[in-house]
């Protein structure tokens, strides 16, 4: 029985003491194993009387119960420990300075059709989209502009074929979407989008540019109709102060037809180097929709009426962000970029 207690004493002292859970596990083997002195302590009760055995095998499960409890106590207090000592080395210090992840900038022709396609849906347009690879007779023949006119001459666009050529305008997308209307009304649409011209590359040319096509057709539209609207871009795209100038003009597609000035918002209409000291900045063209358009894309001129614009987005971004060459923006030069990064 001595012998019992003492192993106990002994067990119950070194699990205790223990602090890792391979060491507790040693113990377990060790004090509750066959090759352990319990073990060699119940070989002895062979030697007794029937009475102490029974008292002794009573004390023995006992002490084994105490060492087994005991054990899996400390277990669990270990477990628990190698935890939270795992937790504390995970942490992580939120206050700590991160690494800087450089962000990337909208394109500045992206961020001006983004702020067009805000302004025009405020107004109730929706955004149409027509294919960059287009046939002949959308971009010239319903636009009213018939073989041999010099818009087509072949310095001017890129043909594919006979009949496939590059868009020169997004002005196709207004019959493209006249003729799936089929002659009902209204219409209210804008399509910003590429276009391909022939032309020498210099710092205002670029022979692929993107434009944004506006067209509204229903009944009783006037020219007035367009001078409202095209003030009110003018205003928005370039502060509340922009006035806006129509001198007459001429495109097959549209009649009458202007070209449409912005006063400088540089130098306020006082004259600068950027409006060549006229005051003016020429923006876009426009006009009311050509009698001769509206019929061949199934309207009935005597019933509808329709103004169009056709606005040049580099241009715009240009006097927007006093950008002096139209190369920067098909550049992948960083340092042109990056000022159009968000500072947030
Ligand atoms: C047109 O293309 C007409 N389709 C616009 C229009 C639409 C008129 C609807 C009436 C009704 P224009 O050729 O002027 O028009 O071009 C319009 C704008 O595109 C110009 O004001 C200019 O800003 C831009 N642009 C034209 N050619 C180039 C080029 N090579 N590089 C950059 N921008 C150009």
């Amino acid at each position: 029985m001595d012998e019992l207690l003492k192993i106990k004493e002994e067990a119950l002292s070194k699990i205790t003491v223990c602090t890792s859970l391979k060491d507790l596990n040693d113990l377990r083997v060790f004090y509750l194993g066959k090759k352990g002195p319990m073990q060699a302590a119940m070989r002895s009760m062979k030697d007794m009387s029937k009475e102490e055995r029974a008292s002794f095998g009573q004390v023995s499960n006992k002490v084994k119960q105490e060492i087994t409890q005991a054990i899996e106590d400390k277990k669990v207090a270990l477990e628990e420990a190698e935890m939270n000592e795992k937790l504390k080395n995970e942490t992580i210090d939120i206050t700590l300075p991160s690494h800087v992840l450089p962000l990337g900038s909208i394109h500045p022709l992206s961020m001006i059709r983004e702020e067009l396609e805000d302004l025009f849906v405020g107004m109730g347009y929706s955004v149409a989209e027509g294919p960059e690879v287009e046939t002949d007779h959308y971009n010239f023949e319903l636009m009213n502009i018939p073989a041999g006119h010099p818009a087509r001459d072949m310095t001017d666009t890129f043909y594919i074929n006979d009949t496939l050529l590059m868009r020169c305008h997004t002005s196709p997308v207004q019959a493209r979407t006249m003729l799936e209307a089929k002659g009902k009304g209204p219409i209210k649409i804008i399509c910003p989008g590429k276009t391909y011209r022939r032309d020498d590359d210099d710092a205002t040319h670029s022979h692929q540019f993107s434009q944004c096509e506006g067209l509204v057709i229903d009944k009783n539209i006037t020219m007035a109709d367009l001078k409202g609207t095209l003030e009110l871009f003018a205003k928005k795209m370039f502060g509340e102060k922009r006035e806006i100038r129509l001198r007459p003009s001429y495109f097959p597609f549209t009649e009458p037809s202007v070209e449409v000035d912005i006063s400088c918002h540089n130098c306020d209409g006082k004259g600068c180097p950027m409006c060549k000291y006229t005051g003016w900045i020429e923006v876009l063209g426009a006009g009311m929709v050509n009698p001769k358009v509206l019929e061949m894309c199934g309207f009935d001129p005597e019933v509808y009426q329709g103004f169009a614009f056709g606005i040049g987005l580099e241009r715009v971004a240009m006097l927007k962000y006093g950008i002096d060459n139209i190369r920067n923006f098909y550049s992948d030069d960083l340092r042109f970029l990056n000022q159009f990064a968000r500072k947030d």
